[in-house]
Order: structure tokens, then sequence, then C-alpha cells
């Protein structure tokens, strides 16, 4: 009987997750514990690796606990919420779970450009609501040949570009570094946004991208424009974007990620016309989820293993 490595279980996950880890691993969820202080002093010394989220990523009091820590496996692509200089600083390797959702958040986004375009929340509630009885539900707009704004060409990004071409899109980009795409390249957020009617925001969270779309880029945009939101919250100056919805300055949003999230400012609840919101349901399906499972859980056992991960994030390869 080989003895079990103590992994520290921080947010929930599936059956088939915890099934795939039971042999190996003795899970010890986090969350819900009334003594957390008392359990991680208690069982702090022991634990070797985490498997958390992109929304915990891993606690200071969880850090400072475990000083043998040498893994953690996040379930998401996104890490912002991981502390990576503190821990890479400790020799402390460090999962993600990239491209396997590349599909389906792509899917959200353009999802969530046509619910805008074709006013598809408002037409349901006249269709629902019998207002259809007194009237016609008013014209919308084609999301056919526009110009459509990536922020942020990585392997998202490049998605959401292939599935726009569906849509004969012509394609604008602003990335950190220029790429070898036969797209139009402009070199910050606010000209790529004065070019577009569309502008779709996939950037990583974190310092680098704090409100990358502020009020200078939203006024670019215009009183026609649409802003999609399925990064993080934190890259939309959110009060901003509610003051261009609220004068007209800004046309349309849809939004799958929120500044306070799962906080939604009430003034963006209340403009039911202009604004679609999704609960931060990019890759929330259940082919995409059960992928983005199965490689969490490939990265711990591979880790112990050889101790290499499958997919590291970039900051710890060659670690
Ligand atoms: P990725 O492949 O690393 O692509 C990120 C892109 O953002 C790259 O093109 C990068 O530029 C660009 N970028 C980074 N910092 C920038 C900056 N300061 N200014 C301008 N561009 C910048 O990442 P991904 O796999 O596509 O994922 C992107 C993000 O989507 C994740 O980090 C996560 O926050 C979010 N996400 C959200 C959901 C959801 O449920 N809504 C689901 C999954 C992911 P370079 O190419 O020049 O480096
Ligand atoms: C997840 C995400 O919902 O992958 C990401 O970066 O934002 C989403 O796929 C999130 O990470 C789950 O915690």
């Amino acid at each position: 009987m080989v003895d079990r490595i103590a992994l520290l279980q921080i947010g929930t996950i599936t059956d088939r997750m915890r099934d795939m880890l039971a042999d190996r691993f003795e899970l010890l969820p986090l969350l819900d514990r009334d003594d957390r202080s008392g359990f991680l002093a208690e069982r702090g010394q022991d634990i070797a690796a985490v498997l958390t989220n992109g929304h915990y990523g891993v606690p200071d009091d969880v850090a400072a606990a475990c000083p043998n820590l040498k893994a953690v496996s996040s379930y998401g692509v996104g890490y912002d919420a991981i502390d990576v200089e503190g821990l890479t600083a400790r020799g402390i390797l460090i999962s993600h779970t990239p491209n396997v959702l590349n599909d389906e958040v792509a899917v959200t986004a353009i999802l969530l450009w046509l619910a805008c375009y074709r006013g598809l929340i408002a037409a349901d509630a006249h269709a629902r609501g019998g207002a259809w009885e007194d009237g016609e539900f008013p014209l919308t707009r084609s999301p056919m040949e526009r110009k459509v704004g990536i922020l942020g060409l990585g392997r998202i990004g490049q998605t959401i570009a292939d599935m726009a071409a569906a849509f004969r899109a012509e394609i604008h980009y602003h990335a950190r570094s220029r790429k070898d795409v036969p797209f139009t390249y402009h070199d910050s957020p606010t000209a790529l946004a004065g070019a577009v009617d569309v502008l779709i925001v996939i950037t990583p969270g974190g310092p680098e991208t704090h409100h990358i779309v502020d009020a200078g880029v939203l006024d670019a945009l215009g009183s026609d424009g649409c802003l999609i939101n399925v990064s993080r919250g934190s890259t939309v100056d959110e009060t901003a974007l509610i003051e261009a919805l609220r004068t007209g300055r800004l046309g349309y949003a849809g939004l799958d990620v929120f500044e306070a999230e799962p906080k939604i400012p009430q003034a963006l609840k209340d403009m039911t016309d202009r604004v679609v919101l999704t609960p931060h349901v990019g890759s929330a399906t259940v082919q995409t989820r059960q992928a983005m499972g199965d490689l969490t859980v490939r990265n711990l056992l591979q880790w112990l293993d050889d101790g290499t991960l499958e997919t590291p994030i970039p900051e710890c390869k060659g670690m």
C-alpha cells in the first residue's frame, strides 16, 4: 500500500475528479470548515499539493501554513488570483488548464455579441410576455460583415477570430506583441476600439491589464459600439462602463465577468435593452468542465510520477 499524499482542495470538485485522485491522494477539503486556522495549523506541515481554481487561487493563509507545498494545480486557464512570484520563489510548481476551454469561451463571446445585436433577451421577453399581440418587435442589427476587435489575441482570442469568420467579420486586434496573422493590428486598445463595431476583451486579468478598457476606450468604441467582456472583471472600468451606457456614449455591452463578482451593480441589471449579462459561465458546459477537471487531475498525477506538470503556467517552464 503506497502512502497517499496530502492534497488540499480549495473549491468544489466533481465526483469524477475525486475518483481519479482517490488512490494516490488524501483529499483535504478546506472550504466550509468551521476551524480553518486550527485545521491549517494541524495539517499544514503535511500538505504537499493544492488543487484550486481561478477564483480562489492560493490564499495567503494557506501559503503561509504549508511549508512543504510543492505543487499547485488550478482548474481554469486564468491564474491572476495566484501569487505566482511568491510561490515560484519557493520552488512551487503551478499548472493551469489552457486550450481545452478555447472553443467554449469563444462560443460565449459570440453568443453575447449576437444576443446584443439581435436583442435576444428583449425579444424573448416580448414573445413570452405577450407584447407581440400588441405589436411587432422592433428591427435589430445584423451581425454580418462587421468590424470585430479582439483585445488579447491568444489561444481564446484566435478561436474567437476563427468563429467570427462565419459572420464574415473583418478582424482587428491589439495584444502585447504583433502576430503573423491576416488581421489588422492596432498599437493601443483605444486605437483598436476606434476602428471596430464590436470590441471583445479576452486578455488575462491582473495588474497589467487592470482597467485596460477605460472611459477613453469606451468613447472610442462609441454610441453604436458593442463591448463584450469574457476576460476578467478587472479589465474593464465598470463605473466608466455604466456611465458610458447610461449617457448613450456606448451602445451595447455583453458581460460574463464583473469587478466584484458574484455581485453585479444594479445599474447594469436595470439596463435590460442594451446589456446582456451572464454569471461567469464562459467555460461552463458539462463537456468542457470535464476536460478541465481531467487536465487538472492529470497535472497532479504526472507531478507525483515524475515531478513535472503537463501544462505548467509559462512562469514555471524550465523550473
Ligand atoms: P493567452 O493565450 O495567454 O492569451 C492572452 C492574450 O492577451 C495574448 O494575446 C496576450 O498578448 C494578451 N495580453 C496579455 N497582457 C496584455 C496587455 N497588458 N495588453 C494587451 N494584451 C495583453 O490566454 P487565453 O488562454 O486566451 O486566456 C485569456 C484569459 O481569458 C484568461 O487569462 C482568463 O482571464 C480569461 N478566461 C475567462 C473565462 C470565462 O469563463 N469568462 C474562461 C477562460 C479564460 P501576447 O500574445 O502579445 O502575449
Ligand atoms: C473558470 C475561467 O470558470 O479558466 C478560466 O480562467 O475563468 C473559467 O474557465 C474558472 O477558472 C473556474 O474557477
